[in-house]
């Protein structure tokens, strides 16, 4: 006889998973928090600090998750096993199997356009929140503003009340909630992302009403956070492990790893969930601590995943566990990244740099370069042009900084030094890789078509001797192989 397959998640079954939820008690909360973008990063970040929150401080503070990209097979996934998931955390102590109560409803947009009109209009809702990655806030880089060429947003101004994108759904429900609006809360990697998800907002609300824009401007609060916690896409792998801690079968587990953290601008006037009671640091100003994390870590990982994607190493701990990369890494985040960065009494940025290191060299994590490889033209400059800017401000050296974004061109010809291809996922996709092409390797010809790209490098920048120096000496090192260059750069 075979073994009968094991049962989906239910919540029925919750009092049968012991320590595999974070308390035995629980109530079921009403839903307090529509979150945009509903990805692993979310559901391992925010929805368990949210439970935890509830858990000490009670609250009705329960999630209705949207996916925007009309995914039904991830709603009516979540949606069959309740909102519930289980949170695979790996690390150097092993594995720990948490089952994540918090979220209660899944919506796939466009589908669920009512359903999703109507949480956002409930005044139980206080809290809007979004990881809806860089190019989810179609913003023209150039001004801040609303992109009125992105196709959402002009699906959105000529059909205001069947929006699509993030600026249009957003507009659509604070309009109908001016008597007591919710709070949008930003959690993607952009420096001050409150600020921008503002800027793009009401931008768009000006298109429509301009009147309606001020009032946003001027009556809702975005705050900005800073959210970290590395979070790789799905394999296998959760699937059984949550199997096997449990006898239960989850289709959509999230792996993470044990490291959390989360920075928030104190200002819900709505009101909010007690989230220090888990850790979360409630503060007046999060820049320090935003650019310091979108400086230190997210512009090493990006540098991380294009030599990778040129060397061969598939993961982050396979390339940090190279002792040159390891060395690259540890200098540019020393000598180069460090100086650039006020930061805060409470942060060691050594220390930071120190456990940084040792995060990425976690074994069990699995996460591949290609997954933060995706969208470099969104990444770039947020991760590694800003800091450029501040050593050329400062008249510095910023040699592997250059190197990083040489890497991310050369990665554009679709190829790995070995001659391997791969895919390059990015919105300018096919413009990138027709430019980078058109060079046929040459370095002078790849900085003549790629620093013109006026989304990606601001006029100044491009135009700067020094710049275009250091991206030239990197990509003809790099054009010899980008192990040789990890090694002629790592100091
Ligand atoms: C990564 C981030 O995929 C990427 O681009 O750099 O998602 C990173 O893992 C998180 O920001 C860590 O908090």
């Amino acid at each position: 006889m075979t073994p009968s397959a094991p049962l989906l998640l239910t919540r029925h079954a919750l009092p049968e998973f012991g320590t595999h939820v974070l308390s035995a008690q629980w109530r079921e909360p009403r839903i307090g928090i529509v979150h945009l973008g509903i990805g692993n990063f979310h559901r391992a970040h925010q929805a368990l600090y949210t439970e935890e929150a509830m858990l000490a401080a009670g609250g009705d503070w329960g999630i209705c998750g949207v996916t925007l990209q009309g995914d039904v097979s991830k709603r009516d996934a979540l949606m069959a096993q309740q909102g519930l998931y289980g949170v695979v955390e790996r690390g150097a102590q092993g594995e720990k199997v948490t089952i994540a109560r918090a979220l209660l409803e899944v919506l796939a947009m466009p589908h669920d356009h009512e359903i999703l009109f109507a949480r956002l209009t409930d005044p139980l809702v206080k809290i809007v929140s979004l990881t809806v990655t860089e190019k989810g806030y179609c913003r023209d880089s150039r001004t801040g503003d609303v992109d009125l060429e992105d196709t959402l947003v002009a699906h959105d101004l000529a059909h205001p009340e069947t929006p699509r994108s993030v600026p249009g759904i957003l507009v659509a429900a604070l309009r109908r909630r001016r008597a007591n609006p919710f709070t949008v809360l930003s959690c993607d990697n952009l420096a001050h992302n409150g600020a921008a998800l503002r800027q793009a907002v009401c931008s768009f609300a000006r298109q429509l009403d301009p009147e309606l824009g001020d009032w946003i401007a001027k009556e809702v609060a975005f705050p900005s956070t800073m959210v970290d916690r590395i979070v790789p896409a799905t394999t296998d792998s959760e699937r059984e492990s949550v199997v096997r801690a449990l006898g239960y079968r989850d289709a959509a587990p999230v792996p993470c790893e044990p490291f959390r953290q989360w920075v928030i601008e104190d200002h819900f006037p709505a009101g909010r969930p007690a989230w220090e009671t888990a850790g979360a640091q409630l503060v007046d100003d999060v820049t320090p601590f935003e650019l310091a994390k979108l400086r230190m870590l997210n512009g090493t990982h990006s540098t991380l995943a294009y030599l990778s994607m040129l060397a061969g190493f598939e993961t982050i701990d396979a390339a940090i566990s190279d002792p040159d990369m390891h060395r690259l890494i540890y200098t540019m985040m020393t000598d180069e990244i460090a100086p650039t960065l006020t930061v805060p009494g409470s942060l060691d940025v050594l220390a930071y740099r120190d456990a940084l290191l040792a995060r990425y060299a976690n074994p069990a994590l699995k996460h591949r370069c290609a997954q933060i490889a995706m969208d470099g033209s969104q990444k770039i400059p947020p991760r590694l042009l800003g800091t450029i800017a501040a050593r050329i401000a400062q008249g510095q050296p910023f040699a592997r900084l250059a190197l990083a974004v040489a890497a991310w061109m050369m990665f554009l010809r679709g190829h790995a030094d070995d001659g391997i291809r791969f895919e390059i996922k990015d919105p300018l996709a096919s413009r990138l890789q027709a430019l980078a092409a058109s060079a046929h390797g040459e370095p002078d010809a790849l900085l003549a078509a790629l620093l013109p790209v006026r989304e990606i490098f601001p006029a100044e920048l491009a135009a700067h001797p020094g710049l275009r120096s250091a991206l030239h000496d990197a990509l003809q090192t790099l054009a010899k192989g980008a192990r040789g260059a990890i090694a002629a750069y790592a100091g």
